[in-house]
């Protein structure tokens, strides 16, 4: 998109947020924050500009500070000017809005005026969080190249990786395709997880020691679970595939997967304005529980199932989150509405009806987690409703998960990582 247009958009994003806060003279200053030193060096880690900041201003410059004098209606952007030593060791930051230095003056030709720190207040920051749900062209164009960065890395893998790589070579070979595709980094740290890893619903490498990271092998016949993602202009993608790596499906496995995938399609179909998120959550957990119950790992009726958590011992998270500048993005529970203790639903990232704009992921999934199925309360609770012998059998099974980042419109959903395949089997 040409830079006017982009300009043009920015504008029209600050104008939204500034009419949804109820502000008469107030400054309003929203920083990008700063670069944060890793402790016991000088060195750094990555910058990431406060997503408050990067919607405001499309930038992701550290240590600059956007700024509103409510009573003019006026915004002012300041960026720091990087000094001759400073270029001596880095390149310097491109020099956006007026230097640094002049802050305080301008702060000071308006002194008496109260000072508001958005990203301390919850009105201001909740303004603009309102708006960062639903995306305008600029973000959408930005979505979609950050979804087909992440098809490039799944294409790698389906046409590569076989029986016999560590998850390690796997994620290694599919972040490269990533960046080569335009990605400036991943959106977060990518799930390559195999045969039983893939039950950890957070897996990733580098998690059980930082200085001696373990990985494993993939076996024939294993699943492999990987979810991964390209970031491009600060706008996550969030993709996660299942196959079966090397030979043919087993039964159990085929069956399951179909759940997940018809469980997830079912969900993408009601992905339209107006729907409320919790009701299409509940109904993915009643496509699983189904599924669990024709496959004799539970007994009863599955509104049952679902309202007393038996579901959730093997569906324990949320259908999905909005996607934006971050990948768990703003707009989670609006005002008035509270996240649930219910076990199925108590890790539901967001509760609202959908609306044309949002990104939302839908991401429903099967798993054997040993944590909950070995836990003697646990079985002691569904002792009637779970097949613990039947279950057992299955510890060790992993993980299923499919997922993709849908786009509510007032049509069709657009699906933006619906290029990348869903093989059952590869290698
Ligand atoms: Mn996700």
């Amino acid at each position: 998109m040409p830079k006017a247009e982009n300009d043009k958009l920015v504008s029209a994003r600050r104008h939204r947020v500034t009419s949804r806060w109820n502000l008469d003279d107030e400054i309003v200053l929203i920083r990008s924050g700063s670069v944060l030193p890793m402790a016991g060096s000088d060195m750094e880690h990555s910058f990431h500009p406060h997503p408050d900041f990067a919607y405001l201003t499309g930038r992701g410059i550290p240590d600059a500070v956007l700024v509103y004098d409510a009573k003019e209606k006026h915004w002012e952007l300041f960026g720091p000017r990087s000094s001759v030593d400073d270029q001596v060791w880095h390149q310097p930051a491109d020099p956006i809005g007026l230097p640094l230095e002049e802050l305080e003056g301008w702060l000071k030709a308006r002194e008496g005026r109260q000072i508001i720190e958005a990203n301390t207040n919850t009105e201001v920051q909740n303004g603009i969080g309102e708006e960062r749900i639903r995306k305008d062209e600029m973000e959408l164009a930005a979505l979609r190249s950050a979804a087909a960065t992440s098809k490039a890395g799944f294409d790698w893998v389906y046409n590569t990786a076989s029986a016999g790589m560590t998850e390690r070579e796997v994620q290694v070979g599919m972040e490269a395709e990533f960046f080569r595709a335009g990605a400036v980094r991943t959106a977060y740290p990518s799930i390559v997880a195999s045969g039983p890893n893939g039950a950890f619903l957070h897996y990733f490498y580098g998690q059980d020691d930082s200085l001696n990271p373990a990985t494993r092998v993939i076996e024939s016949g294993e699943l492999l679970l990987i979810d991964a993602g390209g970031e491009f202009s600060g706008y996550a993608s969030d993709v996660t595939r299942t196959m079966v790596v090397g030979a043919e499906p087993s039964d159990v496995q085929t069956f399951l997967w179909k759940v997940v995938l018809s469980a997830q399609e079912l969900a993408i179909d009601r992905c339209r304005p107006g729907q409320e998120w919790r009701e299409i959550h509940l109904d993915s957990a009643r496509v699983i529980g189904s599924g669990l119950l024709e496959l004799g790992l539970l007994r009863g009726e599955v509104d049952e199932l679902v309202a007393s958590g038996a579901v959730a011992l093997f569906y324990p998270h949320g259908l999905g989150h909005l996607i934006g500048l971050t990948v768990h993005d703003a707009g989670g529970y609006p005002t008035g509405r509270e996240p649930s203790s219910h076990p199925q639903s108590r890790y539901l990232r967001t509760d609202r009806p959908l609306e044309a704009g949002m990104i939302t992921s839908v991401e429903p999934g099967v798993y054997f987690i040993d944590a909950l199925l070995g836990d003697p309360a646990l079985r002691n609770q569904f002792i009637d409703e779970v097949v613990w012998s039947e279950v057992d059998a299955l510890r060790g099974f992993g993980g299923i998960r499919i997922e993709d980042d849908v786009h509510i419109t007032n049509a069709e959903p657009e699906v933006l990582s619906g290029d990348i395949a869903k093989p059952l089997r590869i290698g």
